[in-house]
Formats: C-alpha cells, sequence, structure tokens
C-alpha cells in the first residue's frame, strides 16, 4: 500500500516530549498514520539560533516521525508573525487584530521552501502527501516546483471566510494561487467551501463546475467539505471508566448538588471566554437562584503565549474573573473556577462527565472537538445538555445542542437557564441523537472520506 505523509506544522513526537495533552489535530493525524502507515513530517517545536540542515528521523512502530527545528527568525516571522498575526485572526473574522507585513509573509513563504525542500528527497513515487491547516498553504506550490508528481491534498482546520475579510489580506491572491496547486483542497463545512469557491470565482475569474470542482489557472481544483471528528466510541468508554477515577470522585464531592457548567478551551480570543464570562455573571444577576447553585469550571491551557494578543487575552481574563467571584463568592461557594492548565485527555472526559452544561461558546471556529468530546464523554441514562455556538463548525451537526448567538451574553444566559432547568427526557432526546450521529461520523470516517477522494482526483 502507497505510504501517507502527512505535513503539519507541528509534530507531536514522543521522544519529543508528547504530553497526552495534544489537540484535535494531533489526535486526528496520528489515528491517520497508524491505519495507513507512513510519514509525519513538520516541526519539532524547537527553536534554535540557526536553521537546520537536516530533519531528525527516527521510527516509532509503522510510523516515521520526521522533524525540523526552526530558526529565531523562522519561529517569529512565519509562525507568530504570518501564521499567528496574520492569518489565525483574519480567518477567524478579527481583523481588529490582524497584523499585515511583508517581512511576516517572506517568512512565511522561506518555511515552506524549506520544509518542500527538506521533504522531497524523503518522498517516494507512489507516496500520497496530506498537508494540513493554515501555516502550510503554499507547500504544494513549493513541492511542485521541485518537481513533485505525487497527489498532494490540504485540509483545513480553521474557517475560510467570506470574500469581503479575505481582501483585507494584501496578499489574497498569493494565498490563493497557492492553495490551487493541491489535487484535492478540504474546508471543515460547506459553508467554508463556499466561501472559497465565491473567492476564486468573483476575484480570479475561475468556473465552478459543480459536485466542487473548480477550473482556475488552467487546471481543475477539488474541493470538498470533510468536517473532523473524534473517535465516538472510544471517548464514550474512557469517560465511563474515569468517572470513577478519584480525581473525577474529587471534583464531583467539591460541587456537591450544585450544577456544574464547564468551558475546555486553549486560551485563544476565537474561543468568546471574556463574553462567556459575562454571560455567566449574567445568568447570577439575572437568575438570582442560580447564587451558591451552580459552579462554572473553565479549563484554559495557555496557548501561543508569546503573541502579544495573547498575553493581552490572558491578562483580560485574569481581571475578569477575579472581578465576577469577589462580587459574587460567599464564604462556602466560589462561583467561577478557572484553570490556566492542561489535564490528561482521559482526565477531561471523566470531568465533562460530572457537568450538567457543557458550554461551548467560540465567536468562530472551524470546527471544535470539545462540543464532540462532550457530547459523547455523557452518561446515556442521565446526560448533560450542550449550549453551543452558531459561529463553531460543529453547530452544523449537533442538532440536539441548544444553539446560540456567543455575541448575546443575555440570550446565551436565558439558553443556560432553560438548559439548567430541562427534563430529563428531552435531554435524553437531544443527546441520542447527537451520540448516533457521532458514532457514525467518526474520525475514521473523516479520513477515510478525505483520503478516498484525495485517491479519486484526477
Ligand atoms: C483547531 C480548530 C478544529 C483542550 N484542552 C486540553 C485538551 N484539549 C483538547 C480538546 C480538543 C482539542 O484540544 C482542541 O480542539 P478544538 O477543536 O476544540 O480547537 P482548536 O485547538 O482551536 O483546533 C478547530 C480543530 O483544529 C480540529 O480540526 O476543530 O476548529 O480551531 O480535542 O479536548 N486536551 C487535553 N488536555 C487539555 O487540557 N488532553
Amino acid at each position: 500500500m502507497s505510504r501517507l505523509i502527512v505535513v503539519s506544522n507541528r509534530v507531536s513526537a514522543p521522544r519529543q516530549g508528547r504530553s497526552g495533552g495534544e489537540g484535535g489535530l494531533a489526535s486526528a493525524v496520528l489515528d491517520a498514520l497508524r491505519q495507513e502507515g507512513g510519514i509525519w513530517f513538520g516541526w519539532s517545536g524547537k527553536v534554535t539560533e540557526h536553521e537546520p540542515s537536516a530533519p531528525d528521523i527516527f521510527d516509532v512502530g509503522r510510523l516515521t516521525y520526521a522533524t525540523l527545528d526552526l530558526s529565531e527568525r523562522d519561529h517569529e516571522e512565519y509562525y507568530n508573525g504570518f501564521a499567528n498575526r496574520s492569518i489565525w485572526p483574519l480567518f477567524h473574522y478579527r481583523l481588529d487584530l490582524a497584523e499585515f507585513n511583508r517581512r511576516y509573509l517572506a517568512g512565511y513563504q522561506r518555511v515552506n521552501a524549506l520544509f518542500a525542500n527538506k521533504l522531497m528527497p524523503l518522498l517516494r513515487d507512489d507516496d500520497r502527501v496530506w498537508v494540513h491547516d493554515y501555516h502550510l498553504i503554499p507547500m504544494a506550490e513549493q513541492l511542485r516546483q521541485h518537481g513533485c508528481h505525487q497527489k498532494i491534498g490540504f485540509f483545513l482546520h480553521i474557517p475560510w471566510p467570506a470574500t469581503e475579510v479575505l481582501l483585507a489580506l494584501p496578499s489574497h491572491r498569493t494565498l490563493v494561487r497557492a492553495i490551487c496547486a493541491y489535487d484535492l483542497v478540504g474546508f471543515q463545512t460547506e459553508s467554508d467551501r463556499e466561501n472559497f469557491a465565491e473567492y476564486v470565482v468573483k476575484e480570479l475569474g475561475g468556473t465552478d463546475l459543480g459536485g466542487g470542482r473548480i477550473e482556475i489557472f488552467g487546471k481543475t481544483v477539488k474541493t470538498g467539505a470533510y468536517p473532523i471528528s473524534i473517535d465516538a466510541e472510544g471517548l464514550a468508554r474512557m469517560a465511563e471508566e474515569a468517572a470513577t477515577s478519584r480525581q473525577s470522585q474529587r471534583l464531583r464531592e467539591s460541587v456537591r448538588d450544585r450544577d456544574l457548567i464547564i468551558g475546555v478551551d486553549r486560551l485563544d480570543y476565537s474561543k468568546g471566554l471574556v463574553a462567556r464570562v459575562e454571560t455567566f455573571e449574567h445568568l447570577l444577576k439575572a437568575y438570582p437562584s442560580n447564587r451558591g447553585r451552580v459552579v462554572f469550571l473553565q479549563i484554559a491551557p495557555p496557548s501561543r503565549s508569546d503573541v502579544p494578543e495573547y498575553m493581552q487575552i490572558r491578562r483580560e481574563l485574569e481581571s475578569i474573573y477575579g472581578r465576577v467571584n469577589s462580587t459574587y463568592a460567599e464564604f462556602d461557594w466560589t462561583p467561577i473556577r478557572y484553570l490556566n492548565k492542561g489535564f490528561s485527555r482521559r482526565m477531561l472526559t471523566g470531568f465533562f462527565r460530572a457537568a450538567s452544561i457543557g458550554l461551548v461558546t467560540p465567536l468562530r471556529d472551524g470546527m471544535n472537538l470539545v462540543a464532540k468530546e462532550y457530547v459523547a464523554s455523557q452518561e446515556p441514562e442521565n446526560p448533560g445538555v450542550l449550549v453551543l455556538s452558531r459561529f463553531a463548525g460543529a453547530a452544523l451537526e449537533m442538532d440536539g445542542a441548544v444553539i446560540v448567538n456567543p455575541y448575546d451574553v443575555e440570550g446565551v444566559a436565558e439558553a443556560l437557564q432553560e438548559a439548567l432547568a430541562m427534563p430529563l427526557d428531552e435531554r435524553k432526546d437531544r443527546w441520542s441523537r447527537m451520540f448516533e450521529h457521532l458514532k457514525t461520523h467518526d474520525i475514521t470516517r473523516w479520513r477515510r472520506d478525505y483520503l478516498t477522494a484525495l485517491a479519486e482526483t484526477e
């Protein structure tokens, strides 16, 4: 069988200190590589003074890891710069936070060229290459310049913005031209795919041939929506076991007969964390019976800590959590528990199961796996309620969730109040609809659908 070559910004390799706290991309990629066998290529996570000369290559089972360190300059311009200060905020509709400059763009192009240059000698004729996410959009273009003839697919984990938003990026044409060098471009949702197709047709004069095929630059690019998912049944088993763990028991004892509302997010401004606290504050203010009766647990492991906008949101959150707690706390009740650190996946599933409400309110999110993980972790006979932002890709699939507009603080508080009072029958009905969907639309299906479509490209 032909090998699968996965390229992503960050490789989470066991001997390079994998913590078990990886995000959704890492578990999805690992699952795919374990099934297919192949190479995982990308950044080691280490920053060095000078550019590395060769990748560090080692095998673990059927899987080969090939990692490169980044120089300080590349890390600053490519990773912190273009990827996380230009594309990330823009694609999450935060034009106010986006910074564009040519130094960042040059760094982005340089690292993509470096990756392509180092990957080329590792490729075999019948390999399939699968590039992940916004850090590496120009990879295929670079690989083609080196003579790469293998099939190359791309999957975008974050939203593709509306054309009017994308136009604010000075290099929008360069970026889209680069993405068109792939054989298959995968998005999380149909609406992301439509945004992309609209840009290509309106701005570049491409032709939408239907069936996801777009004609542009003298070739046909195949596009499709492949909503990423989780190992739903595996997580459900994990949550059942974790429920009896010491940590879950301690959590439940500390919450006692109160209702627990849980949020788990990387500390990122796209996740709507500030509006979420304001919502919880409003729940206490507008519905005083909740005082002393509900606890909000927010787990938010720090992320991209050397990017100024992330330092800023962290400070802002510390101050607002402090304010709400000092306004409402009683000698025997603290309304918010804000934990600025990560937990093992197993512990998280136990925490999800202990919570009456999973509160997932990003302002914009490609998919949001936490929403799906919360559902998979519930106890079938007494499931909690998922309160989910309409701006997460997951909202298109999780039709048993209470769907909210995260900008509407009073509206979300009202939805929380309804969720807290929801009768068992309704909770079970909503939950089983979502869990049934997740069982058939799981991580294996995501990988299979994508790789089958890639194999079928001309
Ligand atoms: C991007 C897109 C898309 C979080 N805290 C801990 C922990 N996590 C895990 C969660 C979940 C993952 O990290 C986060 O995935 P999300 O999907 O929620 O969000 P992003 O990190 O922004 O991911 C997103 C995703 O890529 C996949 O395509 O869905 O839209 O933005 O799995 O459980 N895991 C552990 N400890 C923690 O403290 N172990």
